[in-house]
């Protein structure tokens, strides 16, 4: 991290202890758990939580103007990033939220997407449309084959039709800004979508049949899916102009799985030798609350509509550690890096803090091909069971 000469009699209060503290943070070693289960491997500390944030954008930093060294802005939560490697570094956009509840972006970088992640010196000044986002959050940042680096996100503005009195009721749909340097971004028109409100809509990173396709998650209201739901696919022609056409739900949400109340695309996906590896969120209710998993899935490498291997049940659930924060027992992905083969997973707990787990291509072919699909019964499971029993006599 970078030093700051500062002269000590201009120093706020505890300021030696603060900065002592963020040093500590940004220079933490990460190491593997133990609880490896052959296909991912998760890591003990998160890589980047509300800590991580500098703290020159927490306090004023002139002995004058703060002289007991009090916190101005307080940062409550680091989560759900986008991920880019760029330059030889790791980069991730993630989702900042202020004490205030207003989320924004911000890069922070690392030298081997495991270790030291640290901001870039100030947050990301996002563009607006005529219409001002009130809340940002969830970019997936797409290096798209016509040379643009895209960040699509959810924003979020009042209902204007909410009943008075109902200060909750908003309406979700996806911005859209593009880059070609990461610190200058074009803002885009809002995605033009005829099938209610929209989150989690990512960016597929090749053309298809000369358009940009798109992944959507279609929805009746802010919170409630309704008659909607799913993984969509949709087509657009002019990213200046951008009208979703021909959307169709490739992947449903389905009663009694781990995705039977919502679900959404995290990432864009890898492409492989076999398929296009997709990992998205599926969302079941509890008598707890909601509760958010990761599952895998993977489609057909010239038919990017069509699914071709779906594991039973969830990749990755909370552990324990991991359901505890602000949305309890929520884990979700926007972002992942392939490199040669190895897969950085980027994913957040419970809306809190961001960690990583690590994985190859051929772990997560081997691991969507290979287990079995959901058949949707208890018997069924248990016969999974038993094959496998069957399988292994004489082996233990
Ligand atoms: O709180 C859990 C998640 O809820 C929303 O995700 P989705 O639209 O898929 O339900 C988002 O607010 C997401 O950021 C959050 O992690």
């Amino acid at each position: 991290m970078k030093l700051r000469n500062i002269n000590t009699v201009t120093r706020i209060k505890n300021y030696d202890m603060l900065m002592q503290h963020y040093t500590n943070i940004i220079n933490r070693k990460n190491v593997p758990t133990d609880d490896f289960n052959g296909v991912y491997q998760r890591y003990k500390h998160p890589v980047i939580t509300a800590d991580h944030t500098p703290v020159h954008w927490r306090y004023d930093l002139s002995a004058e103007r703060n002289p007991l060294g009090l916190e101005r802005f307080g940062i409550n939560s680091t989560f759900n990033p986008g991920a880019i490697k760029w330059k030889g570094r790791y980069l991730l956009a993630v989702r900042v939220e202020g004490y205030d509840r207003k989320s924004f972006f911000a890069i922070a970088e690392s030298p081997d997407g495991i270790n030291n992640f640290e901001f870039w010196d100030e947050p990301i000044k996002l563009p607006q449309t005529e219409n001002p986002d009130v809340n940002v959050y969830d970019m997936r940042l797409v290096a798209h084959e016509d040379g643009w680096i895209y960040g699509i996100f959810c924003t979020e503005r009042k209902d204007p039709e909410a009943p008075a009195g109902d200060t909750s009721s908003a309406i979700a749909n996806a911005g859209i800004v593009r880059t070609k340097n990461l610190k200058k971004w074009e803002r885009l028109p809002d995605l033009i979508s005829n099938t209610g409100q929209q989150r989690n809509v990512v960016l597929h990173p090749e053309f298809v049949d000369g358009k940009y396709a798109v992944y959507t998650r279609p929805q009746d209201g802010f919170i409630n899916v309704g008659s909607g739901g799913g993984i969509g696919l949709g087509y657009i022609k002019d990213m200046i102009n951008p009208v979703v056409e021909n959307e169709n739900i490739i992947n449903q949400k389905q009663y009694h799985t781990v995705y039977e109340l919502k679900n959404g695309l995290g990432p864009a996906p890898i492409k492989t030798d076999e398929g296009w590896l997709h990992l998205a969120h599926g969302v079941r209710n509890t008598a707890g609350g909601l509760r958010y998993t990761l599952y895998l899935f993977m489609t057909d490498l010239h038919d990017i509509s069509k699914i071709i291997h779906q594991p039973a049940g969830y990749f990755m659930a909370p552990n324990y550690q991991e359901t505890v924060g602000d949305v309890p027992n929520v884990l979700f992905s926007n972002g992942w890096i392939e490199e040669n083969g190895k897969v950085y997973i980027y994913y957040a707990s419970s809306d809190t803090r961001c960690h990583v787990a690590t994985s190859t291509v051929e772990q997560l072919l081997d691991y969507v091909k290979n287990t079995a699909e959901d058949q949707l019964t208890s018997g069924a499971s248990v016969q999974n069971i038993l094959n496998l029993v069957q399988a292994n006599k004489g082996l233990y």
